[in-house]
């Protein structure tokens, strides 16, 4: 019973990266790199788009695919901003996921504009665990991780950890109130995933929001030599 439970989910992991590299053709079509943004719920993500996306970014046009369970809170706060966001719900349609997959990134293409977008962040849903899972087709991962969320975030969750080329580190402007210890956690960071690119944030004051943003630019022009 064991052996077949392991099957399938292989074989389902298996259809997911079909129609993730199904989704990733027709980004390059377009000429679109995708970021697969992820963290727990909280830790910041639509806050951090808000800021990056306050102000174009430097030769690069940014569009948002909102994933939600349900609702579109997220998605109407990034519509004060001058970029095409796409809501999409997790909840009619899959039963209220958990995260993101690459089927339901794909229902969600025909309302995304990737014609007139250079780069599409996505949201994921607020999840530590599940959507590290599931590639959607994107050309890079990035996490958020809060300093209110604990130092052992990395050990107790190392997928998501590790299969992340940045870990976006929020909140700082919290660490005089809190016990939080960073180098424990940038420690930690190491053991599951050495030497990955983490960079400090405060999505509330706006330090370190510019490596942020230069940092959605440089995957965007990485993604466009790669496809050309
Ligand atoms: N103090 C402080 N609060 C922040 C910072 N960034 C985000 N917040 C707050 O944290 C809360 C959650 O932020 P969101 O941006 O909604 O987090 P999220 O990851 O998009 O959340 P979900 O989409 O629900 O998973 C909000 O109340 C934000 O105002 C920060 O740098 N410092
Ligand atoms: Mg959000």
């Amino acid at each position: 019973v064991h052996r077949t439970k392991v099957r399938i989910v292989e074989d389902a992991l298996d259809a997911n990266n079909t129609i993730a590299r199904a989704n990733r053709e027709d980004f390059d079509r377009h000429g679109v790199a995708v970021v697969n943004l992820m963290s727990a719920p909280g830790a910041g993500k639509t806050t951090l788009l808000e800021r990056a996306l306050a102000q174009p970014l430097a030769g690069v046009r940014a569009g948002v695919l909102e994933g939600d369970v349900q609702g579109s809170f997220d998605a109407d706060r990034l519509a004060a901003l001058h970029v095409p966001v796409t809501q999409l719900n997790t909840d009619p349609g899959f039963g209220g996921e958990c995260h993101l997959d690459a089927n339901m990134v794909r229902s969600a293409m025909p309302a995304v504009p990737l014609s007139e977008i250079d780069l599409l962040v996505i949201e994921n849903v607020g999840n530590l665990v599940c959507p590290a899972e599931f590639r959607v087709g994107e050309d890079a991962r990035a996490m958020v991780c809060s300093v209110t969320e604990g130092e052992d975030k990395p050990l107790k969750y190392p997928l998501m950890f590790r299969t992340c080329e940045l870990v976006v580190i929020n909140k700082i402007d919290l660490l005089p109130h809190l016990e939080f210890d960073l180098d424990l956690f940038l420690y930690h960071l190491d053991q599951v995933n050495t030497g990955v690119a983490r960079m400090l944030v405060s999505a509330r004051t706006g330090e370190g929001v510019e490596r942020w943003r230069d940092w959605l630019v440089s995957v965007t022009q990485r993604a466009a030599a790669t496809v050309a």
